[in-house]
């Protein structure tokens, strides 16, 4: 075999995984899933943290992210400055102000890179000093 031809092969392989790849009804990879939060999911910490950090098993789409700490009233706290890392796109996160004890809701909304939209929400309590 020609370099040539191992080229060619190598370039069918990867156009019939490409295809499979979009052939498949419901793709297992690439759907976002949230797998590291910070404050961590139902932790109970002492202090205010500065922002509210989110991960997630892929990178996910910079458009219709959203990320909101809501407190107990059902008040949105956070700064409105959702952030995703440059160079891991997998990271979503937002600041807080100094927030006084309660137990928050972060609500999380984000596109897969298999265009599903993924939402979800975990909480995180401030206790009383
Ligand atoms: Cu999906």
């Amino acid at each position: 075999m020609t370099r040539r031809d191992i080229i060619s092969i190598a370039k069918s392989l990867l156009r019939i995984a490409i295809i499979a790849n979009f052939a498949l009804p419901l793709p297992v990879f690439a759907h976002a899933i949230m797998v590291k939060a910070q404050p961590v999911v139902d932790s109970t910490i002492a202090e205010s943290p500065k922002q509210v950090d989110v991960w997630f098993n892929d990178k996910v789409g910079s458009e219709y992210k959203a990320l909101a700490v809501i407190n107990s009233a059902g008040k949105r706290v956070d700064n409105k400055n959702i952030e995703q890392e440059t160079f891991d796109q997998s990271h979503l996160y937002i600041t807080v102000p100094d927030l006084p004890p309660d137990t928050y809701t972060v609500r999380y909304r984000v596109v897969s890179i298999d265009t599903h939209i993924v939402t979800g929400k975990f909480k995180f309590t401030i206790k009383k000093p």
